[in-house]
């Protein structure tokens, strides 16, 4: 993987069953709609794209909660399928980018990405860490839990969810953005030893240094492959207002595209997920403005420069 595959193939994902807000299924569609499959043309890409992902087969029907969690089949489903098709490009060569949707489909996408690349690490950029257990939610929505179920933390099996592979190892995680976090997932990240940059590192350190500690705690040597799952709620409102969960104090523009292009620098990056995108919240403007900064993170950490 030495060389970046300059194949992405666009998983578009409408979904929202992990979480109850309506609209953030309408992410995807907005992301495309915006033009960013051209943009990625105009940076070299080949861009795969056979229209969104169907869900179809696949209903929230006769889904009632297991223990606290919500729509608990249909997620895992959706997932599963997720994983498949990010499995499927990864492994002839190709970048999958996976535009959400809730974060819970990064259940599927890291899944798939692990199948194909088993060394490969993670950067989950966010304001919250999404490692909630089955028992340590209070909300009962998964997109706060992709990370337990990738790691294996729930203490109980599921059985809905066992198709999920908890390979993902506390050394192959490292967040950036943090400041939202649940008191029981604080001591999972304690009792896991999982590294974590929250805001709090981020204005002490800053955004350069911040990067460059994350990649050398997940990435020393800058041989393993990385998968990049970029919450747009990491971002700060201002910056990203139309997403479900957003909380104050988030990442300036610049510091979001920073990541992005020192993560495409390292050229190891192969698998990309832009998360959260809501465009039934906030105003036409507050829509369009994060929207497009969608798009631009995404041309960012696909190689775009500045200069
Ligand atoms: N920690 C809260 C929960 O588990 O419900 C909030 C999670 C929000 C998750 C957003 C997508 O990143
Ligand atoms: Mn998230
Ligand atoms: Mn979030
Ligand atoms: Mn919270």
């Amino acid at each position: 993987f030495l060389k970046a595959p300059m194949t992405a193939s666009v998983v578009g994902c409408p979904f929202s069953g992990g979480q109850p807000r309506l609209g953030v299924d309408k992410g995807p569609i907005h992301l495309v709609e915006a033009g960013l499959l051209d943009q990625l043309v105009g940076l070299d890409w080949k861009v795969n794209f056979d229209g969104h992902h169907q869900f179809e087969e696949i209903t929230a029907a006769n889904d009632p909660p297991i223990g606290k969690l919500k729509n608990p089949r249909f997620v895992s489903k959706v997932c599963e399928s997720v994983a498949k098709v990010v499995e499927g490009h990864a492994k002839k060569g190709e970048l999958p980018l996976t535009l959400g949707g809730d974060h819970s489909l990064a259940m599927g996408t890291i899944s798939g990405t692990l199948a194909a690349h088993p060394d490969a690490c993670v950067i989950w950029i966010d304001a919250h860490a999404d490692i909630n257990t089955a028992e340590t939610t209070d909300s009962g929505n998964i997109h706060g839990m992709p990370v337990s179920f990738l790691m294996g933390l729930n203490s109980q099996t599921i059985p809905e969810f066992s198709w999920v592979n908890p390979a993902l190892k506390p050394d192959r995680i490292v967040y950036i953005g943090l400041r939202d976090v649940d008191q029981g997932e604080k001591r999972i990240l304690k009792e896991t030893g999982i590294k974590a940059f929250s805001m709090h590192e981020v204005d002490k350190y800053g955004i350069g240094k911040v990067v460059e500690m994350a990649l050398d705690h997940v990435n020393p040597k800058r041989d393993r492959p990385i998968h990049l799952s970029f919450d747009v709620d990491a971002l700060d409102p201002s910056v990203a207002p139309s997403t479900g969960t957003p909380v104050r104090g988030g990442l300036t523009f610049r510091e979001g595209h920073y990541i992005c292009e020192a993560i495409w620098e390292t050229g190891c990056l192969v698998a990309l997920d832009l998360m959260e995108v809501n465009p039934s919240l906030e105003d036409a403007d507050s829509v369009q403005q994060t929207v497009a900064v969608g798009c631009s993170l995404v041309r960012s950490a696909l190689g775009e420069t500045l200069l």
